[in-house]
């Protein structure tokens, strides 16, 4: 194995070795990487003997919904024990209800996480931002500690990882994460199996849904644009999260270096979410929507009716977003259609972080 787990420091394994009634607690708006590595790492505690109690505010994402012990999880942890752990919660704020000055404050803490902007709010912390997964680190330090690694507990952190990475496509997929897979594979985790049933399924109104984002979208020089409204989640009977797709579908588009989807809410607020290929910089045309994110995936609300929301957005992207055009860039305002830089096929980590929170990973990078 690569280094991940060496650099736990030695007083966080000595704190859960030493308690016998821990909590493990996980984010807000879970995703696969925070389900997976608080029932893996509940499964493993156990294993040692431990009493252990799972939380989270939210119940598990749709695409991990077939994970073992999710009855277990519960929304409010118990203040009567000798640790509390976080895992895959960049801040205390993420925590959501489970963070609470008489109880996260009170309690010794361990904070096990992989967001460089973690700020180590516990009172031992591992924050390793070159790991893919908090499912990784958790598999490094069961491997590295000698911890069980029961095929239960292999599937629950390969499927973090297969998350986090959507299935290891991410530029920060290392060999480590590789080992770390391999391992759990080699622990019982079924692969393909697990891939199809995160990767695999979709409810057919989100299927639906995709297709009226499909037939809507258009095309201005480099950038398209497509929308949806509460009319169309009714219509096809769709649930929340049913969307969740919609996005990362429309942004395999080749041809078009940004595109916009408007998710009109009713009320004058539109959310907007923005993808852009590599060397596209979409932060400028955000930060002048009034929203923020990642280079490549970026985000914002608008508080005006969807059209004007159109017409703001291809105004902000046209006056802000900078083409790469024969290795240097100029602003897209000055490009025609025809003056498209060479497409870039290396796969991208398109970590969402819009706060139209409608991606398909999890939300700060
Ligand atoms: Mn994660």
């Amino acid at each position: 194995m690569t280094g991940l787990g060496a650099d736990c420091p030695p007083d966080l394994v000595a704190a859960i070795g030493d308690a016998r009634r821990i909590w493990i607690g996980t984010h807000v708006d879970p995703d696969g990487d925070a389900y997976g590595s608080l029932l893996g790492l509940g499964l493993i505690l156990r294993s040692l003997g431990k009493t252990v109690t799972l939380a989270c505010q939210d119940p598990a994402p749709r695409e991990v919904d077939f994970l073992p012990g999710l009855a277990d999880v519960v929304a409010q942890p118990p203040t009567d024990v000798d640790l509390a752990i976080a895992v895959d919660a960049a801040d205390c704020g993420r925590l959501g209800k489970l963070y609470r000055a008489e109880g996260w404050a009170l309690l010794p803490t361990v904070v096990i996480d992989h967001h460089g902007s973690n700020p180590g709010f516990g009172r031992w912390n591992w924050v390793a931002p070159q790991a893919a997964a908090t499912c990784q680190m958790l598999t490094a330090l069961a491997l590295r500690e000698g911890w069980p690694i029961d095929r239960d507990t292999a599937r629950c952190l390969l499927t973090g990882i297969l998350t986090d990475t959507i299935s290891f496509r991410t530029t920060n997929t290392t060999a480590g994460t590789l080992e770390a897979a391999a391992a759990l594979l080699a622990r019982g985790a079924d692969l393909s199996d697990l891939s199809a049933l995160i990767f695999g399924r979709l409810p057919l109104p989100g299927l639906r849904l995709i297709g009226r984002a499909i037939e809507r979208l258009t095309v201005e020089g480099p950038f398209a644009l497509t929308w949806l409204n509460e009319a169309d989640l009714s219509d096809l009977g769709a649930r929340p999260g049913d969307g969740k797709e919609v996005t990362r579908v429309i942004s395999m588009a080749e041809e078009p270096r940004v595109v916009a989807i408007l998710r009109d809410k009713g009320g004058g607020k539109v959310d907007l979410s923005l993808r852009a290929k590599p060397g596209v910089d979409l932060l400028a045309a955000a930060a002048a929507l009034g929203g923020g994110g990642h280079p490549q995936a970026a985000g914002a609300r608008l508080l005006c009716s969807l059209e004007e929301a159109k017409t703001r957005v291809l105004a902000a992207l046209t006056a802000h977003v900078r083409l790469p055009v024969d290795g240097s860039t100029v602003p897209a305002a000055d490009l025609g259609p025809a003056d498209l830089g060479p497409a870039d096929p290396k796969p991208t980590d398109l970590k969402p972080t819009a706060p139209t929170g409608d991606a398909t990973v999890e939300g700060s990078a």
